[in-house]
Protein backbone atom coordinates (compact mmCIF):
# COMPACT_ATOMS: atom_id res chain seq x y z
CA UNK A 1 0.00 0.00 0.00
CA UNK A 2 3.07 2.19 0.28
CA UNK A 3 2.97 2.96 -3.55
CA UNK A 4 -0.32 3.47 -3.77
CA UNK A 5 0.24 6.85 -1.24
CA UNK A 6 2.94 7.48 -2.86
CA UNK A 7 0.87 8.40 -6.34
CA UNK A 8 -1.38 10.62 -4.38
CA UNK A 9 1.15 13.73 -5.43
CA UNK A 10 1.40 12.47 -9.20
CA UNK A 11 -2.35 12.92 -9.25
CA UNK A 12 -2.98 16.16 -7.82
CA UNK A 13 0.00 17.09 -10.47
CA UNK A 14 -2.00 15.65 -13.49
CA UNK A 15 -5.36 17.89 -12.39
CA UNK A 16 -3.03 20.29 -11.98
CA UNK A 17 -1.96 20.12 -15.87
CA UNK A 18 -5.50 19.46 -17.06
CA UNK A 19 -6.34 22.62 -15.81
CA UNK A 20 -4.35 24.54 -18.27
CA UNK A 21 -4.67 25.13 -21.95
CA UNK A 22 -1.02 23.82 -23.20
CA UNK A 23 0.22 21.01 -20.50
CA UNK A 24 3.17 19.43 -22.35
CA UNK A 25 2.37 16.01 -19.91
CA UNK A 26 -1.19 16.45 -19.97
CA UNK A 27 -3.00 13.16 -21.14
CA UNK A 28 -6.57 14.84 -21.29
CA UNK A 29 -9.07 14.00 -23.80
CA UNK A 30 -8.84 17.40 -25.32
CA UNK A 31 -5.80 16.96 -27.10
CA UNK A 32 -4.82 15.87 -30.37
CA UNK A 33 -4.09 11.94 -30.58
CA UNK A 34 -0.84 11.04 -30.76
CA UNK A 35 0.90 10.48 -34.35
CA UNK A 36 1.01 6.80 -34.93
CA UNK A 37 3.88 5.32 -37.10
CA UNK A 38 3.03 3.88 -40.33
CA UNK A 39 2.08 0.33 -39.33
CA UNK A 40 5.04 -2.45 -40.68
CA UNK A 41 4.44 -6.70 -41.42
CA UNK A 42 7.82 -8.72 -41.48
CA UNK A 43 8.71 -12.04 -43.74
CA UNK A 44 11.44 -14.00 -43.05
CA UNK A 45 13.27 -16.20 -45.67
CA UNK A 46 15.13 -18.77 -45.25
CA UNK A 47 16.17 -21.89 -47.38
CA UNK A 48 13.93 -22.40 -49.20
CA UNK A 49 10.82 -20.73 -47.58
CA UNK A 50 8.63 -17.43 -46.93
CA UNK A 51 7.86 -17.41 -43.20
CA UNK A 52 4.73 -16.56 -43.13
CA UNK A 53 4.48 -17.36 -46.77
CA UNK A 54 1.20 -15.87 -46.86
CA UNK A 55 0.10 -12.84 -44.93
CA UNK A 56 -3.04 -10.45 -44.63
CA UNK A 57 -2.72 -6.80 -44.28
CA UNK A 58 -3.92 -3.28 -43.95
CA UNK A 59 -3.66 -0.99 -47.32
CA UNK A 60 -0.83 1.09 -45.90
CA UNK A 61 1.23 -1.02 -44.57
CA UNK A 62 4.90 -1.36 -45.00
CA UNK A 63 5.77 -5.27 -45.38
CA UNK A 64 9.70 -5.55 -45.19
CA UNK A 65 11.71 -9.17 -45.74
CA UNK A 66 14.48 -10.27 -43.92
CA UNK A 67 17.04 -12.68 -45.46
CA UNK A 68 17.64 -15.25 -42.37
CA UNK A 69 18.93 -17.68 -44.48
CA UNK A 70 22.24 -19.51 -45.93
CA UNK A 71 21.74 -18.01 -49.26
CA UNK A 72 20.73 -15.62 -51.26
CA UNK A 73 17.01 -14.81 -51.87
CA UNK A 74 14.43 -12.72 -53.55
CA UNK A 75 11.00 -10.79 -53.01
CA UNK A 76 10.16 -10.70 -56.24
CA UNK A 77 6.27 -10.06 -57.63
CA UNK A 78 5.01 -12.73 -60.08
CA UNK A 79 4.20 -11.66 -63.15
CA UNK A 80 1.03 -9.36 -64.16
CA UNK A 81 1.22 -8.30 -60.20
CA UNK A 82 0.42 -4.51 -60.67
CA UNK A 83 2.15 -2.43 -58.72
CA UNK A 84 5.29 -4.96 -59.45
CA UNK A 85 7.75 -4.84 -56.40
CA UNK A 86 11.61 -6.77 -56.77
CA UNK A 87 14.00 -6.69 -53.44
CA UNK A 88 16.92 -7.98 -55.54
CA UNK A 89 19.33 -10.80 -54.71
CA UNK A 90 19.17 -9.93 -50.71
CA UNK A 91 22.50 -11.80 -49.28
CA UNK A 92 22.80 -14.41 -46.41
CA UNK A 93 23.77 -13.23 -43.10
CA UNK A 94 27.45 -14.48 -42.29
CA UNK A 95 30.42 -13.61 -41.21
CA UNK A 96 34.04 -12.77 -42.94
CA UNK A 97 37.28 -12.85 -42.58
CA UNK A 98 40.07 -10.32 -43.70
CA UNK A 99 43.65 -11.15 -44.29
CA UNK A 100 44.80 -9.59 -40.85
CA UNK A 101 42.58 -12.64 -39.06
CA UNK A 102 39.67 -9.90 -38.30
CA UNK A 103 35.77 -10.98 -38.72
CA UNK A 104 32.84 -8.96 -39.47
CA UNK A 105 29.40 -10.43 -39.40
CA UNK A 106 27.01 -9.06 -41.54
CA UNK A 107 23.12 -9.03 -41.32
CA UNK A 108 21.26 -10.65 -44.09
CA UNK A 109 19.49 -8.29 -46.75
CA UNK A 110 16.42 -6.88 -46.35
CA UNK A 111 13.91 -4.58 -48.60
CA UNK A 112 11.33 -3.12 -47.44
CA UNK A 113 7.74 -1.63 -49.50
CA UNK A 114 4.42 -0.38 -48.57
CA UNK A 115 1.34 -1.78 -50.11
CA UNK A 116 -1.22 1.14 -50.61
CA UNK A 117 -3.74 -0.60 -52.57
CA UNK A 118 -5.98 -3.55 -51.48
CA UNK A 119 -5.60 -6.54 -53.52
CA UNK A 120 -3.74 -9.91 -53.89
CA UNK A 121 0.26 -9.88 -54.43
CA UNK A 122 1.75 -13.32 -55.37
CA UNK A 123 5.27 -13.08 -55.11
CA UNK A 124 8.51 -15.69 -55.63
CA UNK A 125 12.29 -15.98 -54.70
CA UNK A 126 13.66 -15.78 -58.43
CA UNK A 127 16.34 -18.42 -57.21
CA UNK A 128 14.27 -20.55 -55.54
CA UNK A 129 10.90 -19.88 -56.37
CA UNK A 130 10.43 -22.79 -59.35
CA UNK A 131 13.22 -25.38 -57.67
CA UNK A 132 11.84 -25.03 -54.30
CA UNK A 133 8.55 -23.59 -54.71
CA UNK A 134 9.77 -20.94 -52.71
CA UNK A 135 6.69 -18.19 -53.29
CA UNK A 136 4.43 -16.34 -50.90
CA UNK A 137 1.24 -14.20 -51.30
CA UNK A 138 0.80 -10.37 -49.61
CA UNK A 139 -3.33 -10.12 -49.18
CA UNK A 140 -3.89 -6.54 -48.68
CA UNK A 141 -7.41 -5.16 -47.40
CA UNK A 142 -9.14 -2.22 -46.98
CU1 LIG B 1 15.51 -18.06 -52.52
Amino acid sequence: MRSYVRLWPSLLAFGAACGGSSGPTSTGTNNNPPPTAPPTASVSMTDFAFTQAAITIKAGTMVKWVNNGGTSHTATSDGGVSPAFDSGTLAAPGTTTDPYGGTTTTPGGSYSTTFSTPGTYAYHCTFHGTLHNMTGTITVTQ
